[in-house]
């Protein structure tokens, strides 16, 4: 028994860190939830791989949709604003995108979700090391 308590213990402990190793925002775009990972954490100056799953009120996953991702930094001394934009790929019911983030500080994502006619809008600020 206690064998196996233990063995269920490092599972637990394993699986947290398997969690935390990737950068995880939710967000909601109208009437979907969006989860965004992001394979670098915390975000790096260079190539971020985001992965976006998104799900319906009923919590189905949604795959009939486009998004773009629009990355930006806005203007600081010496630096004009900056803004970069790219689509996504559908992978196993996930939408893959690569961001590059071209230098250390905050960076706003802002992902446009098209859906049978309608776009809805979701934003969220990176800080990218
Ligand atoms: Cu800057």
């Amino acid at each position: 028994m206690k064998k196996a308590l233990l063995l269920v213990l490092i599972s637990l402990f394993f699986a947290g860190l398997v969690e935390a190793r990737d950068y995880i925002v939710e967000k909601k775009a109208g009437d979907l939830t969006v989860t965004i990972r992001i394979d670098r954490n915390p975000p790096v100056v260079g190539s971020n791989n985001l992965e976006i799953t998104l799900k319906d009120a009923t919590g189905r996953e949604v795959t009939d949709a486009n998004i773009v991702v629009d990355y930006g930094m806005s203007g600081m001394p010496g630096m004009p604003a900056m803004n970069y934009r790219t689509g996504t790929q559908l992978q196993n019911g996930k939408f893959g995108a690569t961001v590059k983030l071209s230098m250390a500080g905050p960076w706003t994502v802002t992902l446009k979700i098209s859906r049978q006619g309608k776009t809805a809008t979701t934003r969220f600020t990176v800080d990218a090391r």
